[in-house]
């Protein structure tokens, strides 16, 4: 039940990592390791999904992958209705409302709402806002759709608010995968200011004090993806990065949490 995992986390003050896996790019001796991580108590979610997915292998990856795990859920963060799979734990519904493109609001939604009710997968609707992370990046030209600019907190709280009303239950700030520049905490803190929904945060965090001023700011899980598919060691200490932050805790007391 990641949702519920969410809430209480958000609740007790505890900060979540999540490890977004590109189909694409998914090979046996890199899943093999990831898993090895999360049943150690690393990872407290995948992430599963593309803008653009081209192989024909993602639910082999996928079945490969659920094999390893003990605990740790796997989310669909699909980039198109293609890239539904019942053998995930989850869905991230989608909605694209940074953007103004039909289809990433309601049209794809209904192409796929049966097929979604029969798969039984716990869904979570979810406010998908893009923000601009300094260059173009996969998702905002496959979506058609402008990002948010980085230097403009307000629209980016009163867009997650209008999710929240709406009735979507969790907002993802994404700067988009590869991104130059990671989500600003100007942007994070006013979103957090404004909603009570958990708040994801990814694209562009390649680092462990990337991750730390994500969380400081609000964020209540990070994703990272690219930054982990070529050398997946330094996970641990990104782990352990996530885990130190509290609330109000300072550098020096999320150092002694990495020791
Ligand atoms: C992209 O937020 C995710 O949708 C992860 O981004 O690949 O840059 O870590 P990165």
């Amino acid at each position: 039940m990641l949702y519920t995992n969410l809430m209480n986390a958000r609740k007790n003050g505890q900060k979540m990592l999540a490890v977004l896996v590109d189909p694409d790019k998914a090979r046996r001796d890199n899943l093999g390791q990831l898993a090895k991580f999360a049943n150690e108590g690393h990872i407290d979610c995948f992430l599963w999904g593309g803008s653009l997915v081209n192989t024909t292998q993602s639910a082999y990856y996928l079945k490969l992958l659920k094999a390893h795990l003990k605990h740790t859920p796997v989310f669909l963060f699909p980039g198109s209705t293609y890239q539904l799979d019942d053998q995930a734990d989850g869905l991230l519904l989608l909605s694209l409302i940074s953007g103004r493109n039909p289809e990433l609001l309601i049209g794809r939604h209904v192409q796929v709402a049966a097929r979604i009710k029969q798969m039984k997968l716990e869904t979570i609707p979810t406010g998908y806002l893009l923000v601009d992370g300094g260059r173009p990046t996969s998702v905002s030209y496959m979506s058609n759709t402008t990002p948010i600019p980085a230097d403009k907190p307000p629209i980016a709280a009163a867009t997650a608010l209008a999710g929240e009303q709406l009735g979507l239950r969790l907002i993802y700030l994404d700067a988009g995968s590869g991104a130059q520049q990671p989500i600003r905490p100007t942007i994070i803190r006013a979103v957090r200011a404004e909603v009570d929904l958990p708040i994801i945060v990814g694209g562009g965090i390649r680092t462990p004090e990337r991750a730390a001023i994500a969380l400081e700011a609000g964020a209540d899980m990070i994703v990272v993806g690219n930054g982990l598919e070529k050398d997946p060691n330094w996970l641990p200490e990104l782990a352990a990065a996530v885990k130190g932050v509290q609330p109000g805790a300072t550098k020096a007391q999320r150092e002694k949490a990495k020791a």
